[in-house]
C-alpha cells in the first residue's frame, strides 16, 4: 500500500462524493483479474469464450449509445479559455467541477470503487509517468491490467511525491435500490463528460464505459494530459506507433508514425515485410513518449502495455501478428459471438453461417447489417505479439530515425514525400488530412485536417502545440533529429480502385526511408519535397503497372494549389499562436508550386 498523504486524501475526498459501497485497491495480480472477470461473467457483462478457441478470453457488448470516443463531450478545462484553443471544447475548470460534482454525487452507490495505481511506460523509466484511476467499472480494471502496468509496485516509484495523474471515472449508473439488478453494460449515454484539467493533471470522466472515454491511461492521460506536461517539461507525447526496422545486413532503425484513428497504425506496427531479408518488429501501436537522450537523439517509449485495436478488417491477410496476439488472454468488445464460442468480425474470415451480433441479436450473412460494430475492439497484451521487439520495455527507450505522417487521401497526396527540413516536416504534419473513420462519432468519409493526428488528443492550444514542435527542432541538432516523411497508402485511381497494395508491401516505402536516413537512396527534389525516383523504390516482385507507379509518385501541382486556400483557413483558426515558421512554409510551398 502507500502512505502518500495527498493520494490518500484525494481518495477519501472522491469516495465521500461518489459514496461507493466499498473501496478496493487493485494489485494488478492474476488472482484479481480472474476474480473480476468471473464476477463480470456472473453479472452478464462478460461471456467467457470457448477454451478451445480463445483460452482465458471474454466478449462483452456495450450499450448501443456507448460505442466510441465522444469528441463533442470531451473537454479541456484549462484555467484560461485561450489555452484550450479553437479545436478543443473548453469549460471553466471550477464550473466543470461544480456541475460534474452534482453528477458524481452518490454515483457509485451500490458499486465498488476500485483504486488502480498504474505506470504509463516501464516502471521506473525516466520517461514513464504514474497515474491513479478511481473507477466503479470492473471492465476498466481488467482492461487497465492489459493496457498498463498496474499494481502496488507503482508506489515504490511514487513514494510521497505528488507527481501523479488523478483520474476519476464513473459509468454514471448508481444502483439505488437494495436489490436493483445491474445492466450488462451500465452507462449514462445521454450524459457523458470526458473532462481534463491540464494544469492540475486531473481527468474526470462520467457516463461512458467505452475505450478511450473510460480506460483513462490511454488517450486522456498518455495524450491529452501528457501533451500539456510534455510542453511544460520539454519532451513529446505523440499519437504515434513505434516500429523497429532491421535491414538484411542487420542494421536497425526505429521509426515512429502518426496516422489518424483507424488508418492502419496497428497493421503497420506489426507488418510482415514482403521484401526479402527485411524485418519489422513492434515497440508500440498507438502512442509514443519521447525525450532527448544524452547523445542528442530523441528516445521513445511506448507508454502502454497492450493493444486496444480496431477488430473489423483484422485478418490473417491484413495482420497475422495481431491475429496471433489475440488468440488468448484477450477481451473483445462489440464483436460478434459465434456458435462455437469464438469471436468474429467483418473481413476476419469467411462469415459464419450464424452468429450473435454485437447487439445480441441472431445474425446470418443474409442479415442486412454488420455482425460486429465498425469500432469493435480487441484488448490484448503486447507481450503476446509474436513480433514484439526484445527492447520494447527498455526503460531508456529507442532512438528514433524517422517520423511518418499520413492519412487516408484518395487523391493529391503521393505515396511518400520527404520533407526538406524539420520546419517543413512540421508543416507537413500540421496540414495532415484524412477522410473520417468509425473510431470517433461523426460522418464517415468527410475530410478532416488533423495535425499530427493529435486533433482529438491535444490537451492544449493546437497553435502552441505546433510551436512546441518548432521548439523541439530548435533544441535538437539537425543531423540528429528524426527525418520527417508524409505518406499515403490510400491513393485511388479515377475509377476508385486502390493504386497501392498496402500492408506488407508498405515495407518497400520503409526501405526507401531507411536508406534515405543513411543518405543512400535517390530522390528527386519537387515543389512539395523529396520523392523517390521511380527506380529508387524497390518494386521487385510487385505487380504494379508503370502507369500506376507514376501516378503514386507524381506531384499533382494543381491538386496541391487547390489545397492552399483550405490550409490557409485551417491555419487562420490558430490566430497569432500559429508559429510564423509555418506560415512561411505555406508561402514557400505556394511559391514553389508557381501557380
Ligand atoms: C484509438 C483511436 O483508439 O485513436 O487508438 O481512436
Ligand atoms: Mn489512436
Amino acid at each position: 500500500m502507500t502512505t502518500n498523504k495527498s493520494l490518500l486524501n484525494w481518495i477519501d475526498e472522491i469516495a465521500a462524493m461518489c459514496t461507493p459501497d466499498e473501496v478496493t485497491w487493485c494489485d494488478g495480480s492474476e488472482e484479481e483479474y480472474d476474480r473480476l472477470t468471473q464476477s463480470m461473467v456472473d453479472a452478464g457483462t462478460f461471456i467467457r469464450l470457448s477454451h478451445d478457441k480463445k483460452p482465458n478470453s471474454f466478449i462483452c457488448r456495450s450499450d448501443p449509445g456507448d460505442v466510441a470516443r465522444v469528441e463533442d463531450r470531451t473537454f479541456i478545462c484549462s484555467e484560461k479559455e485561450e489555452d484550450a484553443g479553437p479545436t478543443n471544447n473548453w469549460s471553466d475548470p471550477i464550473e466543470m467541477k461544480k456541475s460534474m460534482s452534482h453528477l458524481y454525487k452518490a454515483c457509485m452507490q451500490g458499486r465498488t470503487m476500485y483504486v488502480i495505481p498504474y505506470s504509463m511506460g516501464p516502471i521506473g523509466s525516466p520517461i514513464s509517468k504514474i497515474g491513479v484511476i478511481l473507477t466503479d467499472s470492473p471492465y476498466v480494471v481488467c482492461s487497465m491490467h492489459i493496457m498498463a502496468r498496474v499494481g502496488m509496485k507503482v508506489f515504490d516509484v511514487l513514494g510521497e511525491s505528488d507527481d501523479f495523474v488523478r483520474g476519476v471515472h464513473s459509468v454514471g449508473y448508481p444502483l439505488t435500490e437494495p436489490k436493483q439488478p445491474d445492466l450488462p453494460w451500465p452507462c449514462n449515454p445521454d450524459n457523458k463528460y470526458i473532462s481534463h484539467f491540464p494544469e492540475t493533471r486531473e481527468i474526470w470522466s462520467y457516463g461512458s464505459g467505452y475505450g478511450g472515454n473510460a480506460l483513462l491511461g490511454k488517450k486522456c492521460h498518455a495524450l491529452r494530459i501528457a501533451s500539456a506536461q510534455a510542453r511544460d517539461e520539454g519532451w513529446m507525447a505523440e499519437h504515434m506507433l513505434i516500429l523497429k526496422l532491421t535491414s538484411p545486413e542487420g542494421t536497425v532503425k526505429y521509426i515512429a508514425a502518426a496516422f489518424p484513428s483507424a488508418c492502419g497504425k496497428t497493421n503497420l506496427a506489426m507488418m510482415d515485410p514482403t521484401i526479402k531479408g527485411w524485418k519489422v518488429e513492434t515497440i508500440g501501436d498507438d502512442i509514443a513518449w519521447m525525450k532527448f537522450g544524452e547523445d542528442g537523439r530523441l528516445y521513445a517509449i511506448n507508454p502502454e502495455a497492450g493493444f486496444f485495436g480496431v477488430a473489423p478488417g483484422t485478418s490473417l491477410d491484413s495482420n497475422p501478428n495481431a491475429m496471433e496476439t489475440l488468440k488468448e488472454n484477450s477481451i473483445f468488445t462489440n464483436c460478434a459471438l459465434t456458435k462455437d464460442g469464438d469471436v468474429w468480425w467483418e473481413e476476419m474470415s469467411e462469415a459464419p453461417a450464424e452468429a450473435v451480433d454485437w447487439l445480441r441479436r441472431p445474425w446470418t450473412p443474409e442479415s442486412n447489417r454488420t455482425a460486429a460494430h465498425p469500432n469493435a475492439r480487441f484488448t490484448i497484451p503486447a507481450q503476446q505479439c509474436p513480433v514484439i521487439a526484445d527492447e520494447w520495455e527498455d526503460p531508456k527507450g529507442v532512438p528514433i530515425s524517422a517520423f511518418l505522417f499520413g492519412g487516408r487521401r484518395a487523391s493529391v497526396v503521393p505515396l511518400v514525400n520527404e520533407s526538406f527540413s524539420w520546419e517543413h516536416g512540421t508543416f507537413l504534419g500540421s496540414i495532415m488530412s484524412s477522410e473520417k473513420t468509425a473510431a470517433a462519432a461523426g460522418k464517415i468519409g468527410e475530410l478532416r485536417r488533423d495535425p499530427m493526428a493529435m486533433l482529438p488528443f491535444c490537451g492544449y492550444h493546437m497553435g502552441d502545440y505546433l510551436r512546441h514542435w518548432i521548439n523541439i527542432g530548435q533544441q535538437g541538432d539537425a543531423d540528429k533529429l528524426p527525418k520527417i516523411y508524409y505518406i499515403n497508402w490510400f491513393r485511388k485511381d479515377e475509377s476508385g480502385k486502390w493504386l497501392w497494395p498496402g500492408f506488407g508491401e508498405n515495407s518497400r516505402v520503409l526501405k526507401w526511408i531507411f536508406e534515405r536516413c543513411d543518405n543512400q537512396a535517390e530522390a528527386v527534389e519537387t515543389p512539395i519535397g523529396y520523392l523517390p525516383n521511380p527506380t529508387a523504390l524497390d518494386i521487385e516482385g510487385l505487380d504494379i503497372s508503370e502507369e500506376n507507379l507514376a501516378k503514386l509518385l507524381a506531384v499533382d501541382i494543381e491538386g496541391w494549389a487547390s489545397e492552399i486556400p483550405g490550409i490557409r483557413d485551417h491555419y487562420a483558426q490558430f490566430g497569432d499562436r500559429l508559429p510564423t515558421e509555418l506560415d512561411k512554409e505555406l508561402n514557400n510551398l505556394e511559391k514553389r508550386l508557381g501557380t
